[in-house]
């Protein structure tokens, strides 16, 4: 972490503030069917903590939570049968879109639910999907097929702008293999990631990697007196 100049971060609300998160296949007695399912199931591209604000947005003030994470740190701990990470830059996608497109993005058109991971997490309404302020972040997107939708007063370019974004993925992925020992740091806001599915069966050999967040150093977030310097709100 701080070869990339950066510190670990975690949330109060996601996983009990743990710092490092197992992403393995749940058996279902212990997880309940839908957790199980997911855990070997493949995810579209998304960032992490998309309804979690930009940095500029936590800086201009009267936000609860704390920035979403700069990087998504992938530990693989085993990956027998090479399940693939994908990831694709934020920019390749962009390059496809027209000019009109581009600005939809930034602009306040979208509803963005919080990731299922996070507990109690609240919809950001009305709100853009693109920043091209964040301190030394360049392109900073927010993104999941799943949880964003077009906000009810938001012009179609910004439909169209969406299902664009949206489309242009699949084609755009560079499939990755995080095998054990291997450390995969992903710009969270610069980069789309997603896995093909881990497939069937729990334990044993099937796939298991760590997963943990990182802010760069001018990132900073909401704190409780009292907690360790990585944990915020
Ligand atoms: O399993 C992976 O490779 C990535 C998982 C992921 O993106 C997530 O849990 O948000
Ligand atoms: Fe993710």
């Amino acid at each position: 972490m701080s070869l990339a100049g950066a510190r670990l971060v975690s949330y109060h609300s996601e996983n009990d503030g743990a710092a490092f998160v197992n992403l393995v296949a749940l058996p279902d007695q212990e997880a309940g069917a839908g957790v199980a399912e997911r855990s070997v199931a493949p995810m579209r591209g998304h960032t992490d903590g998309a309804s979690l604000p930009f940095p500029s947005e936590f800086m201009a003030g009267g936000e609860e939570q704390s920035p979403a994470p700069d990087l998504l740190v992938l530990v693989g701990l085993r990956n027998p049968s090479g399940t693939m990470t994908r990831l694709t830059s934020v920019s390749s996608v962009l390059r496809t879109l027209t000019d009109e497109q581009y600005d939809a993005l930034q602009g306040p058109w979208f509803d963005i639910k919080a990731q299922r991971t996070f507990v109690n997490g609240r919809t950001r309404v009305g709100a853009p999907l693109l920043s091209l302020v964040e301190p030394r972040h360049g392109n900073s997107m927010r993104f999941s097929h799943s949880s964003v939708r077009v906000s009810h007063d938001a012009p179609p370019l910004a439909r169209e702008a969406l299902d664009a974004f949206s489309a242009a993925l699949p084609g755009l992925y560079t499939d990755v293999v995080v095998g054990a020992g291997d450390i995969c740091l992903v710009h969270n806001r610069q980069v789309i990631h997603g896995r093909a599915a881990p497939g069937p069966g729990v334990g044993g050999h099937t796939r298991w990697l760590l997963r943990t967040y990182g802010w760069m150093s001018d990132t900073t977030g909401n704190q409780r007196p009292g907690d360790p310097a990585h944990l915020h709100l």
